[in-house]
């Protein structure tokens, strides 16, 4: 996968900023001698954050960048100032992005529309300074809050490709040359096993300026749920899909066999892929005559409709569009591809090789500069502040 730029899972280490601390300052001026307590205090940390951005298609850009950091909120200081808010960082994420933590595999959040912004990490809360913490009893606190710690957090971050109709089937089914045929993208196309090897979209135009985009998902072989072939890597691109096309070969030995170890496969890795709307097409039609059809129509699932197409002759095509864009706008099926469950992460089931990305321009960690935690600047630790002292100020003026 190192090649690609089709990428769809990224291992990023996160870290909100930290807040500043509060300021223990005292006000100190010629004439005033009792000042009294005047930090300010700290600002804010930096909140790390994700948006949706739906002219972004793959996290390649989060390849390069493995490292988040927000700013740190800056300490108060005198005269009540407040320190100023650490930076937030935004993270521009493909709709559809689902995070999990890495540690734990446990879902965290998803971002599915564009512009839609999820707080992943909240910044520490700036330390108040020590001018709120004065009182009848104590005129002269020496106390001013910290900063709250930053956060780290080490995610994943996994594409879930947002597409109406899914095509599910074996290696060469015919799943590229139809959405080839149907949509401006141009998949390779050939005749072995395994010619596709990352998701593709293509935007399908329908009648009356409607289009709907269809998802070609590398071929799908039995066991695909436990990790063989392709499969595992890109069932999830199958979750969020409204439809799923599961293709066969007309050539195939057993249209319906076929059809049933795909289901199977992809309950197994989630079950509630089956609750999906499910259309047959039995590809590579042009192979057939009438009377074969009729013969295979026979031992066809009852519980789907089907199709008998051709990419190649274009036979069936106008009246798969049809079935899929009733499916596609069908109610009871809205709703269902934002409400699928996230299973968790599972380490046993991944591709070793997604962990192990290039490091390249990755930026420093920002400072952390605990100096900055005490005004100590501002703090005279031999001053004692005598507030019955009732002696007037000199006046240097005279
Ligand atoms: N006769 C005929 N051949 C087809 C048709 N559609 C696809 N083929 C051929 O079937 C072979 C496989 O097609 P692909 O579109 O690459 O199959 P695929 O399902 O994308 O395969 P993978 O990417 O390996 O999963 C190619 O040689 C195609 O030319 C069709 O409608 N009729
Ligand atoms: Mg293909």
């Amino acid at each position: 996968m190192a090649d690609s730029n089709f990428i769809d899972y990224v291992k990023i280490l996160c870290r909100s900023g930290k807040g500043g601390a509060g300021s223990r300052h005292f006000y100190r001026a010629k004439y005033v001698p009792k000042g009294g307590p005047d930090g300010g205090d700290g600002g804010r940390g930096g909140h790390v954050i994700l948006r949706g951005n739906k002219n972004m298609w793959t996290l390649l850009p989060l390849k390069y960048r493995r490292h988040v950091f927000a700013g740190n909120g800056q300490s108060g200081s005198g005269g009540r100032s407040f320190g100023k808010d650490g930076e937030d960082v935004t993270i521009e994420v493909p709709c559809g992005t689902v995070v999990f933590d890495s540690e734990t595999g446990e879902y965290l959040c998803e971002v599915t529309a564009d512009g839609e912004e999820i707080k992943l990490l909240r910044g520490g809360r700036g330390g108040l300074g020590n001018w709120h913490f004065k009182s009848a009893t104590n005129r002269t606190p020496r106390y001013a809050q910290p900063g709250e710690p930053a956060i780290e957090k080490s995610v994943i971050l996994e594409l879930k490709l947002l597409a109406d109709v899914g095509l599910v089937g074996f290696p060469n089914a015919g799943k590229s040359t139809l959405l080839s045929s149907v949509s401006a993208a141009r998949p390779k196309i050939a005749d072995y096993p395994f010619t596709t090897m990352e998701p593709q979209l293509g935007i399908v135009s329908y009648r009356d300026n409607r289009s709907f985009v269809m998802a070609d998902i590398p071929g799908i072989i039995e066991g695909a749920s436990e990790g063989k072939g392709l499969g595992l890597r890109f069932l999830r691109h199958i979750e969020r899909n409204a439809v799923l096309l599961f293709m066969v070969p007309a050539d195939a030995a057993d249209i319906r066999h076929e059809y049933e170890i795909l289901l199977n496969e992809l309950t197994r890795f989630n079950p509630e892929l089956a609750d999906k709307h499910r259309v047959l097409a039995i590809s590579k039609s042009d192979m057939l005559d009438n009377e074969l059809i009729a013969e295979i129509e026979h031992e066809l699932p009852a519980e789907i409709p089907h199709i008998f197409i051709s990419s190649v002759t274009g036979q069936g095509i106008a009246g798969l569009k049809d079935i899929l864009w009733k499916a596609i706008t069908d109610d009871s099926n809205r709703i269902e591809p934002m409400t699928i469950t996230h299973r968790p992460l599972d380490g046993h089931h991944r591709v070793r090789e997604e962990d192990e990305f290039i490091f390249e321009n990755e930026p420093l960690p920002n400072p952390v500069d605990d100096e900055e935690v005490w005004d100590d600047e501002e703090w005279d630790e031999d001053f004692e502040y005598d507030w019955d002292d009732d002696t007037e100020p000199i006046d240097f003026s005279k």
